[in-house]
């Protein structure tokens, strides 16, 4: 057994934990020393230790869909590479990297692109996440420094969420702002966001804004600032900001808002009398079309009001990513260099000196959503993907994926086997992951913390930096990235943060240059700067307020997609499920696309909880199950980022989500996307356990989901699969067993004396008991009354009662419509959808009038 320290590599929070490994496994908990949670953790921090496993794990690398080894796919991927840049240049490649790489891997990736290859063609899926406010942040202090920490918002008197589900995204902050507020009962919170998120539970006003409508919010707050002669415009630009203010008195935030207009006046009452202020803000500010002006409207009323730069205070940018931040330090971004370094002259030519390079990049590369387009059109040829999945999260998937497999040369590193991105893949590299690999992040409050092996590098897997320098090595650099381990890179990268640094830039590190490996493999969290010449981060010098005229969203009403799709993060899955998707604990909470509506839009569109629905957009379409919340805002639905193609049919949200940009910062406007919901409803329903993937014809819709005995999959049809299901299993030289209900089928494949497949099906999702299938894939049953009640996939031996049939066209009996009711059919319509009943000749209508009568007496 033994004992490591290091850091959760999910959300930008930046959790210490320990791991223990031990012949039963890993097992993590928090780490009661470090300053981001003090021994706190979330559910998916918590379920660290059952994300090592190897299955599904990319071990090898591989070159053209063969397995090969190292030396051949660096050759191979080099030799293409080179091919490339010597007939069309080096701005014909480009890298796309990631937030949850690591500082080294990121710098590495950095300083091989714009430094040796010289093009500035790298860019981040951060671009995704918060270019927005570091476009801000410069803008307005002149660098990109979050001027927030944790204990800030714990000190604060009033704190502001703005477009921040934390308490699922950004869970052991929520909790520590939560214990606050328990402690300090005067402390209010205040909650912006047009859906009632489980963040407004600790809410003393929530603003269920109009979609977008944010920035008219706070630029009414700086005009109110200003009617109350309280606030200071001694800022460049600020005069300016303040005259267009002006325009927005509170009738007109109201309006534009859709907002009653108390509860503005209440909002801005709290501001303008709080001593103490902190806004926190997220994906529901960075990412829309206005997004880097929507921050500055933020950053302009701490600046007018005083509230910033103190105790308590400040706009503070919830990093989302583990090291997001990390990432902005080592110049992930196209349009910026290294060590928070931009084009300008002066730092082109010290970065040029340090790295003794003559090849740096001149000019700012292509941001995320161009180069995608860039590759599209021919202009890229060369793309290396590494940590990220862009066929499921950058806007307008299908044009991505088409992107993708039109380049000549597409290069992934990844820790899993099948992805929807790698599948374009031409060489694929193998990288290490959490718990294998070593190195360092920072978060949200600008705090460095090591993450730490403690599994051995399985397979071929190596590190990302390791996998970089040798394609350097392979392209002609090799005495430029000539490290032996991952303490190296960060020497180089803390040195040149302290380079011809007096004091002008504000990431400085440059003391951690000096520490030796020892030291450093002991690093404890530690904020920057960490400078030799200096102790606080440099005062700001250009200190601005922008000029923010207020932009809505760029969605405008066509009738033909009348709602606005907002996305987002659901609380127990990362991403695009890579990592967390097959964890049956986080599978428990939400484990299918989903699509949130109001209970007006779902009785409009006549869907009922747990109905199936289309979403349609000019893009594309996606198919969700409806979830009827009293929490959205009527005209407004919300859906999951999370799945795609390894765990759902037409599942993908960015399938849907137009690639419409911020100016400024190239970020896409992904939380707001007009669209069409349909009701779909298919023939049959049902579920399949399996032990392995199974790849099904395409008619069918499949939601995957991890189960405690294997694989488990619901599946939707509108054809039906159970001869599909035989035939694929008799091939494998399986026993079948097959019963028909007046519901449905029933199919059981057994081999050897295992049960190796179970298949149930019905007009609607059969209510099976999981527990019961779960033990028979471990210990068959006995008896044959066992194996009888397996197959109906109850204990009982009988499909659930359905009571008396009550429609006889479709077999639905009194006892499932009275379920349904219970979980919301108010309507002999809604009845229909859900259950079919009632739809086809129409004759036991009004017995569904009855029981809706006896079962909803005020409805009648
Ligand atoms: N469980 C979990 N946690 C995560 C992640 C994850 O995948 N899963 N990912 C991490 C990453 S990378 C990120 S970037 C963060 C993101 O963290 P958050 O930004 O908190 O998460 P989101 O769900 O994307 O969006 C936040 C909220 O913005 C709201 N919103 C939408 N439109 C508007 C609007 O016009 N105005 C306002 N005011 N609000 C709006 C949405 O309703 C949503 O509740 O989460 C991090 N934490
Ligand atoms: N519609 C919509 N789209 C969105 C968002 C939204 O809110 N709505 N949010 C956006 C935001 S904020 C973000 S951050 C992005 C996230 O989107 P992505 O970055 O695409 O999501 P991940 O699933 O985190 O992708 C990481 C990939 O890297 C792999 N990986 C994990 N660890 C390692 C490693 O150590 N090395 C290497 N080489 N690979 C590794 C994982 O298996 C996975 O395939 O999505 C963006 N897209
Ligand atoms: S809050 Fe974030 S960093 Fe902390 S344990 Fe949860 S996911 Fe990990
Ligand atoms: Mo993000």
């Amino acid at each position: 057994m033994s004992e490591t320290r290091t850091t959760c590599p999910y959300c930008g929070v930046g959790c210490g934990v320990i791991a223990e490994v031990s012949e039963k496994g890993v097992t993590v908990r928090g780490d009661p020393s470090h300053p981001a949670n003090y021994g706190r953790l979330c559910v998916k921090g918590a379920a660290l230790g059952e994300t090592t496993g190897l299955a599904e794990r990319l071990l090898h690398p591989t070159v053209d869909g063969e397995v090969t080894d190292w030396q051949q796919a660096l050759d191979t991927a080099g030799h293409r590479l080179q091919a490339i840049i010597d007939r069309y240049g080096p701005k014909a490649v480009a890298f796309y990297a990631s937030g949850q790489l690591l500082t080294e891997d990121y710098y590495a990736a950095n300083k091989l692109m714009k430094g040796f290859i010289g093009a500035a063609n790298i860019d981040t899926n951060s671009r995704l996440c918060m270019s927005s406010a570091v476009t801000a942040y410069k803008r307005a202090f002149g660098a990109d420094v979050v001027p927030c920490s944790y204990e800030d918002v714990e000190q604060s008197e009033l704190v502001i969420l703005v477009g921040s589900n934390a308490a699922w995204t950004h869970p052991v902050l929520y909790q520590r702002l939560a214990q606050a507020k328990a402690d300090n009962p005067s402390m209010r919170v205040v909650v912006i966001d047009p859906r009632r998120t489980p963040t407004c539970d600790i809410a003393d006003l929530h603003l269920p804004l109009a979609p977008g409508s944010d920035g008219g919010l706070f630029v009414g707050l700086l005009h109110a600032l200003q009617q109350r002669g309280l606030a200071n415009s001694d800022f460049v630009d600020g005069q300016a900001a303040l005259a267009l203010a002006d325009e927005w008195p509170l009738a007109r935030v109201a309006e534009y808002c859709e907002l009653e207009r108390q509860t503005v006046a209440t909002f801005y009452d709290w501001f303008l009398s709080a001593r103490t202020a902190i806004t926190l803000y997220s994906m529901g500010i960075n990412q829309s079309a206005s997004g880097s002006n929507k921050c500055n409207a933020i950053i302009n009323v701490h600046l007018a009001s005083g509230k910033v730069n103190r105790a308590g205070c400040g706009p503070f940018s919830l990093t989302g990513q583990p090291n997001a931040m990390g990432g902005r330090e080592v110049g992930g971004l196209a349009t910026q260099l290294a060590a928070h370094m931009d084009f300008e002259p002066a730092d082109v030519s010290r970065v040029a000196r340090f790295w003794g390079t003559e090849r740096l990049a001149q000019t700012p590369g292509l941001m995320a959503v161009d180069l995608f387009a860039a590759i599209a059109s021919g202009e890229v040829k060369a793309v290396w993907i590494m940590g990220t999945n862009p066929a499921v999260s950058l806007p307008d998937s299908h044009a991505v994926c088409q992107a993708l497999a039109a380049c000549p040369l597409v290069i992934v590193s990844e820790v899993m086997e099948k992805t929807d991105t790698s599948r374009y893949a031409h060489i694929r590299f193998p990288a290490l992951a959490w718990g294998e690999k070593d190195g360092t992040v920072t978060n949200s409050e600008r705090r460095i913390s090591r993450q730490r092996a403690f599994l051995p590098a399985p397979g071929e897997a190596r590190a990302d930096w390791w996998i970089v320098a040798q394609m350097a090595k392979r392209l002609g650099f090799a005495s430029a990235f000539a490290w032996q381990d991952a303490w190296q890179v960060f020497r180089e990268h803390a040195a040149l943060s302290g380079f011809e640094n007096n004091g002008e830039r504000a990431f400085d590190i440059g003391a951690l240059a000096a520490l030796s490996r020892e030291q450093w493999q002991d690093l404890t969290p530690v904020r920057w700067p960490v400078s030799r010449t200096q102790d606080a981060p440099p005062a700001w010098r250009r200190l601005r307020m922008v000029p923010v005229a207020p932009q809505g969203m760029n969605t405008c009403g066509d009738p033909l997609y009348p709602l606005v799709l907002n996305t987002g993060r659901i609380r127990d899955q990362w991403h695009t499920l890579t990592r967390t998707g097959n964890v049956p604990r986080l599978m428990q909470h939400i484990s299918e696309p989903t699509v949130e509506l109001s209970p007006q839009d779902g009785a409009r569109l006549q869907l009922v909880d747990g109905a199936l629905c289309r979403i349609h957009s000019p893009r594309g379409v996606m198919v969700a199950r409806v979830m009827i919340h009293p929490g959205q805002r009527e005209g407004s639905a919300f859906a999951p980022m999370h799945w795609n193609n390894q765990f759902a049919r037409q599942g993908r949200v960015n399938a849907l989500v137009a690639p419409v940009c911020d100016p400024h910062s190239g970020q896409p406007e992904s939380k707001q996307t007009a669209v069409r919901i349909t009701p779909w409803q298919p023939r049959w329903q049902g579920e399949l356990f399996c032990r392995d993937l199974l790849t099904l014809p395409p008619y069918v819709h499949r939601w995957r989901k991890a189960t405690r005995c294997g694989l488990r999959y619901t599946l939707a049809a509108d054809r039906p699969v159970t001869d599909w299901l035989e035939n694929h299993y008799t091939e494998q030289g399986w026993q079948i067993q097959r019963a028909t209900t007046p519901y449905g089928q029933h199919l059981l494949a057994w081999h050897q004396g295992r049960l190796m497949s179970g298949f149930w099906s019905g007009t609607v999702l059969p209510a099976l008991d999981e527990a019961l299938i779960v033990s028979a894939f471990r210990q068959p049953p006995e008896t044959a009354r066992a194996r009888h009640a397996l197959l109906s996939g109850n204990a009982d031996g009988e499909q659930a009662d359905p009571g008396v049939i009550v429609c006889s066209c479709f077999s639905v009996g009194e006892k499932t419509i009275a379920q349904a009711i219970g979980q919301g059919c108010d309507s002999v319509a809604a009845l229909g959808l859900s259950l079919r009943c009632g739809t086809h000749c129409g004759s036991c209508v009004p017995e569904l009038k009855a029981i809706l009568a006896r079962m909803l007496p005020c409805k009648a």
